[in-house]
């Protein structure tokens, strides 16, 4: 009781119309929700405002005392698990984790298709996205420059359609802050659990032969790309990103100038109309509202290109080290991971009955050679069964049957090993500073009753 605020509890305010009152009277709105007026800085935006609101009403609360202390971003745990207040058009059970700009991940049970369906693809923002009726279709158009051009040209959405090979491959997709959330003194960005991940079918053509149309001189070393995106500040002259592969990634089979996924347009939040998608690195080199795409005869140096952003160490580090940024590398190929998808943690399960897992398994370019389960924290593993890829750069499907040996508490622990020998490690790996490749075993919690 000593730490419930006397005056917030118990008198049911009334939340109808307080999205208005907000508008017109942010103090007056602040009393009203929470009892009190709180900290103008702790109100963030609307999203987080609106969430707490729908939390109070949602659990019969009549206040939240310390609202004005939540860290902001923060979901409140007791609605971690409801999607309702947070739904952002077109996605499916995301939670939200910061709403300027919009950030979103998909929890691990909602991952289980083997092609990631259009509403369960994460989310990842750096700046402000283009408004959907602000995008014509009919007029998009993509440029492709830079000083390693050799015939700078501009492209309709048509003409790309027309002149180029069409090309589908499902392409895994993971941001490099994935797993963030567990790094320890703790990395500041988004705080990805482990739902920055998806594994679409995209439809495009390929980055290589629409280059190869505009002529790629002999010193290219880079590519970066420009999106339609606006920087948060809204200052016309910045980017929000701007980032880039080397050469010999883009000019893979697999990296596409897509314009649809799974069948359908691109979602708005995931780059429609048009985007870059590279698999395998870095979710950042894969730009979404793809304006322009730049040859570069340079590391390309667009926003977010240079370290510390998605850059690490180029040696391991103690947790907390500042490290120089001429020390840190560039992340390329990202590492081998694995997520159960089936079942969802914290289920109960019957002793008598095998219990089916399963799930998926990536390993940046390389592919996933084995993927091994563990019921009993990692003393013994078994070995799952593993399937191939749809195609290079796809996450692989795996499954395992368990059996239990008494009731109780277990957890499943799910560890992938690549093609060249290097496994998930069963804690957090190598810390760094912005809190980068976090390819820790994947856990559920499982009671055997
Ligand atoms: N134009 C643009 N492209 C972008 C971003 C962005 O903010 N703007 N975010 C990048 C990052 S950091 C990631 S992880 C992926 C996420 O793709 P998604 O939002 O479709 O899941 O998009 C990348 N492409
Ligand atoms: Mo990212």
């Amino acid at each position: 009781m000593s730490h419930k605020n006397k005056d917030a509890v118990g008198q049911g305010p009334d939340t109808r119309g307080i999205h208005e009152l907000y508008a017109e009277d942010p103090a007056e709105a602040d009393r009203k929700l929470w009892g009190r007026q709180v900290d103008p800085a702790s109100r963030r935006g609307f999203l987080k405002r609106s969430s707490l609101l729908a939390m109070a009403s949602a659990l019969g609360a009549s206040a939240i005392p310390f609202g004005d202390k939540m860290p902001g971003g923060l979901i409140p745990a007791a609605l971690a698990n409801t999607t309702e207040p947070f739904a952002l058009a077109g996605k499916d059970g995301l939670r939200v984790l910061n709403d300027r700009p919009i950030n979103a991940e998909t929890p691990a049970h909602l991952l289980d298709d083997r092609v990631t369906p259009n509403n369960r693809m994460f989310v990842r923002n750096n700046g402000l996205p283009p408004e959907m009726n602000a995008i014509d279709t009919a007029t998009w158009t993509l440029e492709i420059a830079g000083e390693s051009c050799e015939n700078p040209m501009t492209f309709t959405l048509a003409e790309l359609k027309e002149r180029f090979k069409h090309h589908t491959y499902q392409l895994q997709v993971e941001c490099g802050g994935n797993g963030r959330s567990e790094f320890v003194p703790s990395a500041s960005g988004n705080q990805w659990t482990l739902g920055a991940v998806a594994c679409p079918r995209f439809t495009g053509v390929r980055v290589r032969d629409v280059l190869e149309a505009c002529g790629v001189k002999s010193d290219a070393v880079y590519i970066g790309y420009y999106g339609a995106d606006q920087h948060l500040s809204r200052d016309p002259s910045k980017e929000a990103i701007s980032r880039g592969v080397p050469i010999e990634k883009a000019m893979e089979d697999e990296s596409l100038i897509a314009w649809a996924m799974n069948d359908e347009d691109i979602p708005l939040l995931n780059g429609h109309p048009l985007r870059l998608v590279c698999g395998g690195w870095p979710g950042s080199v894969s730009g979404k509202w793809l304006k322009k795409i730049v040859i570069r005869n340079q590391v390309h140096d667009g926003a977010k290109m240079s370290p510390p952003s998605y850059a690490v160490p180029k040696y391991p580090v103690a947790p907390g080290t500042e490290v120089p940024k001429a020390d840190m590398k560039i992340i390329g190929s990202m590492p081998v991971k694995s997520l159960v998808t089936f079942p969802k943690s914290g289920l109960t399960h019957a002793l008598d009955v095998p219990l089916a897992i399963r799930g998926h398994a990536w390993a940046g370019d390389l592919a996933v050679s084995e993927v091994h389960v563990s019921i009993d924290f990692g003393a013994t593993w078994q070995k799952a069964t593993l399937e191939a890829p749809a195609n290079r750069l796809a996450w692989q499907h795996w499954s395992a049957e368990l059996r239990f040996p008494e009731k109780g508490y277990y957890e499943v622990w799910a560890r992938a090993v690549d093609t060249e020998g290097h496994s998930q490690p069963m804690v957090v790996p190598g810390w760094n500073p912005r809190g980068y490749l976090n390819n820790a075993c994947h856990r559920i919690a499982v009671q055997v009753a």
